[in-house]
């Protein structure tokens, strides 16, 4: 791959520019959130906040998503508002992105499409809520999220929540432990379940202090080991929802995913509407919380490794 070629695709916002040439800390972040995975006006609303709160920690963030035939790095108001509100916008993922980027319009990246292009931008972190991984039912219906394989070859640290229970988490591990992808976890043991704090599955290693967090990763890419990292961090315990509750309208929401014959890339935004919908949009506010919380750990990474 040629580089240059590569970045000619990409148009940075004015701050994200100015940060890049300071050599200020960058935390990427992805819009299908915004447009697939919550409902407008918060998800826009959210979306500012979250580039308020790394702001205020001393990085710099770059929301990335395709606009009229262009990667954008770093967005405006008003195009977080274009994404959020907009009907018919294309989740991008590493098979959409040249269909994305030649059939112009508005794509949304999700974890593996925000990954290849914040590695392209030399951005390297990136704040998501939750990433995909492993379904349920995966032996028969093969269903395993393109961004585990991102994860595998793609040098960014991720910041999530760790892993809806949509998927199957502990198939979700072991996949990526095959293909040498670390599994970090701050604040506890355990890797993080998304709406809940605790998935029932220990991570790799637990890191709590950005600095480690930083000089583990930093180790890794220079040893040549490419590739990403996950940085598992709990929703925050006043926000956690009850364990039996999202369990239940978990398998609610996959039962009515197969009844209606769901398939591919419509999966995954399907469940995550049926459980917002099912819990009369409770789930909403535990998942604006995670995301607000990923973001101060985010930054805070992101700090901490733009000095090493
Ligand atoms: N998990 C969530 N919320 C989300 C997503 C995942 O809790 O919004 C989005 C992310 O963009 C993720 C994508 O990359 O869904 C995964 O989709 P799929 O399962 O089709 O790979
Ligand atoms: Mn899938």
């Amino acid at each position: 791959m040629d580089a240059n070629i590569a970045r000619a695709w990409l148009t940075f916002s004015a701050p994200v520019a100015a940060a890049q040439v300071a050599g200020r800390p960058l935390v990427a972040l992805e819009s299908t959130i915004i447009a697939h995975g919550m409902p407008y006006p918060q998800n826009v609303r959210t979306a500012r906040e979250v580039e308020a709160l790394i702001r205020e920690r001393g990085a710099e963030p770059a929301t990335i998503a395709v606009i009229d035939g262009r990667i954008r790095i770093g967005l405006s108001d008003d195009e977080l508002e274009l994404i959020g509100r907009s009907e018919g916008v294309q989740k991008v993922s590493r098979r959409d992105l040249p269909a994305a980027l030649t059939g112009g319009g508005l794509g949304a990246t999700t974890v593996a499409g925000t990954m290849i292009c914040a590695a392209l931008a030399g951005i390297e972190v990136f704040v998501t809520g939750g990433i995909g991984g492993v379904h349920r039912g995966a032996p028969e219906t093969f269903d395993i999220s393109a961004d585990l394989q991102e994860l595998a070859k793609t040098s960014v640290a991720v910041v999530c929540a760790g892993a809806k229970s949509i998927l199957d988490i502990g198939l979700t591990l072991e996949y990526l432990e095959t293909h040498g992808v670390p599994v970090l976890s701050c604040e506890q043991d355990n890797f993080a379940a998304f709406y809940t704090r605790d998935s029932g599955f220990p991570a790799d290693f637990r890191l709590d202090d950005p600095a480690e967090q930083a000089r583990f990763i930093r180790t890794k890419w220079d040893l040549g080991l490419a590739g990403g990292v996950v940085l598992s961090t709990p929703v925050p315990q006043a926000a956690e929802m009850p364990r039996e509750e999202i369990d239940r309208w978990t398998r609610q929401a996959l039962d009515d995913a197969a009844a209606q014959g769901i398939t591919g890339k419509a999966v995954t935004p399907f469940v995550l509407a049926r459980i917002k919908a099912l819990t009369g949009g409770r789930s909403l506010a535990t998942n604006i919380a995670l995301i607000r919380h990923n973001a101060e750990v985010g930054a805070r990474l992101a700090v901490a490794l733009a000095g090493r």
